[in-house]
């Protein structure tokens, strides 16, 4: 592996016969679109349907803007802003992708970063449910730390909110239209959300012009985007480096399979994201609520139960009979019920592809990277389903079980000692350290932060007739198919 040389602009022409890369001019792309949070993910899936659009139309190169320091932006620097894709199939397959142009660490260049968003035509983000400073019912959240700042300086923001507020006062004191802002984010309405709380924040800080502005002017479609995305580790660099003959740092993997529905408001002067096999609907929201709470809600699901079971990856975890059969009822029971109908949307059909993709042997997706966030992610892949259940009178068992291993996670994380890798790591710590092992006082102690479980919620009464209490801490239905969870920790 050492001997390759270093993927750069120079060197492509020594990849291995049969690798796609760049065949049209890098030189004339223009960086039509910004990205805020250039990660594996925003690699893997957005930047693989731009390139599609590249060799017709080079307004649309990508410059990523990174808002925390990392090492990643140098190492792509080092290599033009190339790097592989690898597909993981049987067999997999392998392309340099040429979309990314630029890679800016926020803090260290700001002067770079606003001029590049002054440029830009485009605003994606994937910063992940935490990097939006929202409180739990979805709105700004003006005590938020990184909010609070921002306000505070509105000229040298830190945060998302305070950059794409920045750009947009910059557009209207040029008297230009806004750019378009397309949350790519696994946030229930990601779209709607984002422009109330840039709203909310050009309010807030004195800027009521502004605020007005971007309620009249500015686009904020809904999306929502879908690709098992596992993290880049050294395995993946032998593995692409033996396939393209080429050094590659910051390679990304993700499964075939890729999704993107976006809603039908991009207007006009937009890249043609459809060209490159993106949906534009009306419908998003019912895509967006089936994929969070099936293909989410079973990731997370598998994530605590799975861990606790001894495995280390998607694939063990649907691979243990029981607990593959729990997520499938968990699935089409349970959640199916909760989903509004959308066209071209079948949900039982919908739920046996998401079976299959998480059983798929080519892609081994660890637990522990969806154990992470669990309380940004715990809401709309457990909260607000197990909210609809009630109302609707069904049972919540599965669900709640899924709940209760996320709070054995965080238990077993505070008794051993370890970090947790969660915004919300030091009150989940404490709320871990303080359970006693018993359910009837452990529980609450969880239930008791307002930040994810809404008060309405965590004061519900035990589900409908017959059902076990909601937030019984024990993965007892597992042992038990059918019967329900058994109360008690151990
Ligand atoms: C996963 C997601 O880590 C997680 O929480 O559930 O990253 C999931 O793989 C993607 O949303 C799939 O599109």
């Amino acid at each position: 592996m050492t001997g390759y040389p270093r993927l750069s602009q120079a060197t492509l022409a020594a990849a291995a016969p049969g690798i796609a890369v760049p065949a049209y001019d890098r030189a004339g792309i223009a960086p039509g679109i910004v990205h805020f949070g250039p990660g594996a993910f925003q690699r893997a899936h957005i930047a693989s349907y731009v390139e599609v659009l590249l060799p017709a139309d080079p307004r649309w190169g990508i410059a990523g803007i990174a808002l925390r320091q990392g090492a990643q932006g140098a190492a792509l620097a080092a290599q033009d802003y190339l790097y592989t894709l690898a597909e993981l199939d049987e067999p997999a397959r392998f392309r340099v992708l040429g979309a990314l142009k630029d890679y800016i660490v926020a803090p260290a260049e700001p002067a770079r970063a606003v001029a590049r968003l002054d440029a830009a035509s485009l605003v994606t983000i994937t910063v992940t449910e935490k990097g939006y400073g929202l409180d739990a019912r979805g709105e700004l959240d003006a005590g938020h730390p990184g909010i609070v700042r921002d306000l505070a300086q509105p000229l040298a923001p830190a945060g998302l909110i305070g950059w794409l507020a920045l750009g947009l006062a910059r557009r209207r004191a040029a008297r230009l239209p806004p750019f378009v802002v397309m949350s790519c984010d696994n946030l229930a309405s990601n779209g709607p959300k984002l422009r109330r709380a840039l709203i909310a924040f050009a309010g807030a800080s004195g800027q009521a012009d502004l605020a007005r502005w971007i309620e009249d002017e500015l686009r904020c479609p809904a999306t929502m985007v879908d690709s098992i995305t596992p993290a880049t580790d050294d395995a993946l660099r032998a593995r692409v480096a033996a396939a393209t003959h080429l050094r590659d740092a910051e390679p990304v993997q993700r499964e075939s399979f890729a999704q993107w529905v976006i809603e039908d408001s991009l207007g006009p002067g937009m890249p043609d994201l459809t060209a490159a096999g993106a949906q534009l609907t009306g419908d998003v929201h019912a895509y967006e609520q089936a994929k969070l709470r099936l293909l989410n809600g079973a990731h997370s699901a598998l994530a605590y139960i799975g861990l606790e079971r001894g495995h280390a990856t998607v694939g063990e975890a649907m691979g243990d009979a029981r607990l593959g059969a729990f997520v499938e009822r968990l699935m089409r029971e349970d959640v199916a019920a909760t989903l509004c109908a959308a066209r071209g949307l079948d949900i039982q059909d919908y739920v046996g592809v998401l079976l299959r993709r998480l059983r798929n042997p080519a892609v081994s997706h660890r637990l522990a990277q969806i154990a992470a966030d669990g309380s940004t992610k715990l809401p709309y892949r457990f909260l607000e389903p197990i909210a609809d259940l009630l109302k609707l009178g069904r049972p919540v068992t599965r669900p709640c079980v899924a709940v209760a291993a996320w709070m054995r996670f965080v238990r077993g994380a505070a008794r051993a000692g370890q970090p947790l890798a969660d915004p919300l790591a030091d009150e989940l710590l404490a709320a871990g350290k303080a359970c006693s092992g018993s359910a009837a006082t452990d529980v609450p102690r969880f239930l008791a932060l307002a930040a994810i479980f809404p008060r309405e919620l965590a004061a519900a009464p035990a589900s409908p007739p017959r059902s076990p209490p909601p937030m019984t801490i024990s993965t007892g239905a597992l042992r038990q198919p059918g019967a329900g969870a058994a109360a008690g920790a151990t």
